[in-house]
């Protein structure tokens, strides 16, 4: 049974992309940038993790030299709108994850969370969704900006790791992307799956478990029993 369930944010807490996806068209518009990203551009621009790190390659992509461009300014202005956005309350959690957090908290179990996303976002969708601070829903938020290289890197389940106090083999982690697995699976968690309309084409080889929809699971004692037979 695993002690701690550590759970990504962007398409398996939520799916969030679309409301990511317009904060940043918004920005490039109000900064009189000529960029306007698609949902199948947005697709292949997701397989880079983070945002300052995917307007970098979308400049790169175009011919224009990313160091030229106030790259950290757009991104706080995007975080400022994708924040005010989320406050508006147009993002529900995914089904199951809610009972999943609620039965595992109550089992004392840790539940934390590994994002490519910055806390404030964390922040952001747990006021939107749970009426509550991240840090009161969570025993503690590993984000982005904390480490040094953002997933597919382990760097952030690493930290997850050390902020709940528990070793890689007592924890399982919950993705929806290829991404997300391979960091992961680098820090030696168990990795459960469930993609999104962005990431249901990506390669799950290695995942413990795939799963369609995390109420797939059967709560937390379904979990422990998939993963015991899984092991
Ligand atoms: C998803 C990401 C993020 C978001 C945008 O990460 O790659 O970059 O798309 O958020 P995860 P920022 O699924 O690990 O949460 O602009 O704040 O990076
Ligand atoms: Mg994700």
């Amino acid at each position: 049974m695993p002690k701690a369930l550590i759970f990504d944010v962007d398409g398996t807490l939520a799916e969030t992309e679309e409301l990511h996806r317009r904060a940043f068209n918004e920005t490039f518009a109000e900064a009189g940038l000529p960029w306007e990203w698609s949902q199948a551009a947005y697709k292949e621009l997701l397989k880079t993790t983070g945002g300052k790190e995917r307007m970098a390659r979308h400049a790169a992509e175009i011919g224009i030299d990313p160091a030229s461009l106030p790259i950290a300014e757009l991104h706080r202005r995007k975080t400022a709108r994708y924040v005010d956005l989320m406050a508006r309350g147009a993002i529900a959690l995914r089904p199951g994850i809610d009972a999943l957090i609620r039965e595992a908290r109550a089992a004392g179990r840790k539940v934390g969370v590994a994002t490519t996303t910055s806390f404030e976002n964390v922040e952001a969708l747990a006021r939107a969704v749970w009426g509550k601070g991240a840090c009161e829903v969570f025993d503690d938020v590993a984000a982005g900006d904390m480490v040094a290289a953002k997933k597919p890197a382990s760097d952030v389940y690493e930290l997850a790791l050390r902020q709940l106090g528990v070793a890689a083999a007592e924890a399982v982690a919950f993705e929806d992307s290829r991404n997300g697995l391979r960091s992961a699976k680098g820090a030696g968690l168990r990795c459960v799956i469930s993609a999104g309309p962005y990431t249901a084409d990506e390669d799950f080889t290695g995942a413990d478990l795939v799963v369609g929809c995390f109420t797939d699971l059967g709560g937390l004692a379904g979990l422990d029993s998939k993963l015991a037979r899984a092991a």
